[in-house]
């Protein structure tokens, strides 16, 4: 990055700052990962010159030969992976992806079907802050105050109560497997169309280690850069019968030009997800998670829902005396990077909340494993048992240093 360096020092410095940071810490932010070298090379291609309107080989601009090659692989490699009919690949992000779902077969004014973003859910899937919650009528649903968990009875309730036009399925802060099924049968008795939001889980399902939504849902959305572990970004997945409304809905109803050295990084870390390997750490982010929470239970933490079947667990902090953006703060500065979070019914505003959501995709990238997630939950524990201690954040990050020394990322 010599260039960089000359061109615009201060850039340059803030990149090796956040270089340093991701690979001193212990990132347990659900939502983040390490993209390989190869995804962060093509990232940062001459293809971000290329104005590419339209689709693969029907642009409305000349010289897209190049950039058609990328988007045509990053098709046909998210359509062998995940068995889509059809896959748009232009979204900007997981919210665009949305956007253009409800774009294409919705219009304003109709109700959607969404979890509930205080009970786990995305501000896409009806926030009232949101432009979803704004231009669309929102019924909402979140998890049993018994279990934690989604109750599909309760789900069918609400269903035929509100006679959603779609039902939106998918979370960011929900730890247990999703019934698509059970979805599909709901919404096919009131008559709504499903989409799928597999932002959090797409990589687990494309190694096959959470159940597919295909064939249940109509529309499947998904962000790139999560378990994916590809650039940040969105994708639109669905039945062939609506690939024509869905292109339209992207381009051009919400967006311009695609983001082609976007698109030729999610091509790369598609193949990527074709590999065994790639299986392999699905596999293994998903025992990792499950080791975690068993220590974190084992320690007096109570997770909602009682623990985790996928990458994440949520952490109700409130018999711990904590907030969760206390332990958040306490966490950071002792090397252990993760977000407060709402937990379901929680009496606290979203800037304070009772919990903590955790993730092992990050650290499941580099190379760590069962013994390691042992540390991180004493690493944890220290820190929330002694909030305010500094010589305990001190002790805690000397050790994370070292453990992050052990499992370098770039
Ligand atoms: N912000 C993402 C997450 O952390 O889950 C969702 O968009």
């Amino acid at each position: 990055m010599s260039e960089l360096l000359h061109t615009d020092p201060e850039v340059y410095e803030a990149i090796q700052n956040e270089m340093a940071r991701e690979n001193n810490k212990i990132l347990l932010i659900a939502s983040e990962n390490y993209a390989s070298k190869a995804v962060l090379e093509a990232q940062g291609c001459v293809m971000t010159n290329k104005y590419a309107e339209g689709y693969p080989h029907k642009r409305y601009y000349g010289g897209c030969e190049y950039v058609d090659v990328v988007e045509d692989l990053a098709i046909s490699r998210s359509k062998a992976i995940f068995g889509a009919e059809h896959v748009n690949v232009q979204p900007h992000s997981g919210t665009q992806a949305n956007m253009g779902v409800y774009f294409a077969v919705l219009k304003p004014g109709d109700t959607i079907m969404g979890m509930d973003l205080a009970h786990g859910g995305h501000l896409s899937h009806g926030s009232r802050v949101n432009f979803s919650g704004i231009f669309y009528n929102v019924a909402g649903y979140g998890v049993s105050r018994e279990t934690g968990m989604i109750d599909y009875d309760d789900i069918r309730k609400i269903a035929i109560e509100r006679k959603p036009r779609m039902i939106v399925i998918g979370a960011s802060a929900y730890a247990r497997t999703l019934d698509f099924k059970a979805f599909h049968n709901i919404a096919k008795e009131v008559g709504a169309y499903t989409l799928a939001d597999i932002a959090h889980i797409a990589g687990l399902i494309a190694a096959g280690v959470h159940p597919s939504p295909f064939p249940y849902c109509d529309f499947v959305t998904t962000t790139t850069h999560k378990t994916l572990r590809g650039p940040r970004g969105g994708m639109i997945m669905c039945k062939a019968e609506y690939a024509k409304l869905i292109d339209k809905g992207i381009f051009p109803a919400i967006q311009g030009g695609p983001l082609m050295h976007v698109i030729a990084a999610k091509a790369v870390a598609l193949k990527e997800a074709m590999t065994p390997e790639f299986k392999r750490y699905q596999e293994q982010v998903v025992i990792n998670a499950k080791r975690l929470a068993d220590n974190l239970i084992k320690m007096g933490y109570n997770l909602v829902s009682g623990g985790t079947d996928n990458h994440l667990m949520l952490v109700d902090l409130r018999n711990k005396g904590i907030t969760g953006k206390d332990a958040e703060a306490a966490l950071d500065v002792s090397g252990i990077t993760l977000n407060k979070n709402a937990v379901p019914f929680d009496d606290k505003p979203p800037m304070i909340t009772s919990g903590i959501r955790i993730g092992t995709p990050a650290v499941t990238t580099r190379g760590m494993k069962e013994g390691e997630m042992d540390r991180i939950a004493e690493y944890i524990d220290k820190v929330l048992s002694n909030v305010g201690n500094e010589n305990v954040y001190n002790d805690v990050k000397i050790e994370v240093m070292e453990l992050c020394r052990r499992f370098p990322v770039y």
